[in-house]
């Protein structure tokens, strides 16, 4: 089945990781990543509608976890950035909402881990993908605003990263992602498309 996202709408908000309200009933699939790295802009790229989820070019916009109902299966949830935030300052506490969420949803069963590309990984994702090594989630990496780079920028960026992620054992695909220029947007439906398809 080819997901809709056409009539994805918003369901609720959390500020904290049980989320106890959302049944977990189908599955959810959770965008994560450092503030600022494009996750909300992400959501309403693949929803083709601007205004479904809030982005701002100020690190750590969303500071809770947002839920959006694309089917009655399917979640998208957009997790508050960890990092650096110049909205709120209460960032390590993101990051324990984010563990907390991903420890107690059974229905996790993706992961978008999004980096700008001009970052690389650090210290935050790195410790993040070690824990989901363990919890054999669905993981993909999404290399984003590579519209800011030349392409021969994005090859040593891409490469550089796939150095770093030797030391995880498994293979994790990595795309180049601009939500902006619309690269890499038709990969990343068709991942989603196949862990949907593994699980309902
Ligand atoms: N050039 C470019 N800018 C982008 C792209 N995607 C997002 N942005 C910009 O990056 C900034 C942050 O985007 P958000 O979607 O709010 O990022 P976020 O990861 O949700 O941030 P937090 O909620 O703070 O964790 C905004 O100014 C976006 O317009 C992209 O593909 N290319
Ligand atoms: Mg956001």
């Amino acid at each position: 089945m080819i997901i809709n996202y056409s009539s994805t709408y918003f369901l609720t908000s959390s500020t904290n990781g049980q989320c106890a309200s959302v049944k977990q009933d189908g599955m959810e699939i959770a965008l994560t990543g450092y503030s600022n790295s494009g996750k909300s802009t992400l959501i309403n790229c693949l929803t083709h509608n601007k205004k479904l989820s809030r982005f701002s070019k100020y690190p750590g916009r969303t500071n809770m976890i947002n839920f959006f109902t694309v089917n009655s299966y399917l979640r998208l949830v957009d997790l508050p950035g960890y990092g650096y935030s110049t909205v709120y300052t209460n960032k390590k506490n993101n990051y324990n909402l984010i563990f907390n969420y991903i420890q107690t949803r059974s229905c996790l069963k993706g992961i978008l881990l999004l980096i700008d590309i001009r970052r690389l990984l650090r210290v935050e994702d790195i410790k993040l993908l070690q824990y989901l090594q363990i919890k054999y989630i669905n993981i993909m990496i999404l290399l984003t605003k590579c519209d800011k780079l030349n392409f021969s920028f994005q090859k040593k960026q891409m490469n550089i990263i796939k150095q770093q992620m030797v030391i995880f054992g498994k293979k994790i695909p990595i795309v180049l992602f601009s939500s902006l220029k619309n690269i890499g947007v038709l990969y990343v439906l068709k991942i989603i498309d196949i862990w949907f398809n593994k699980y309902i």
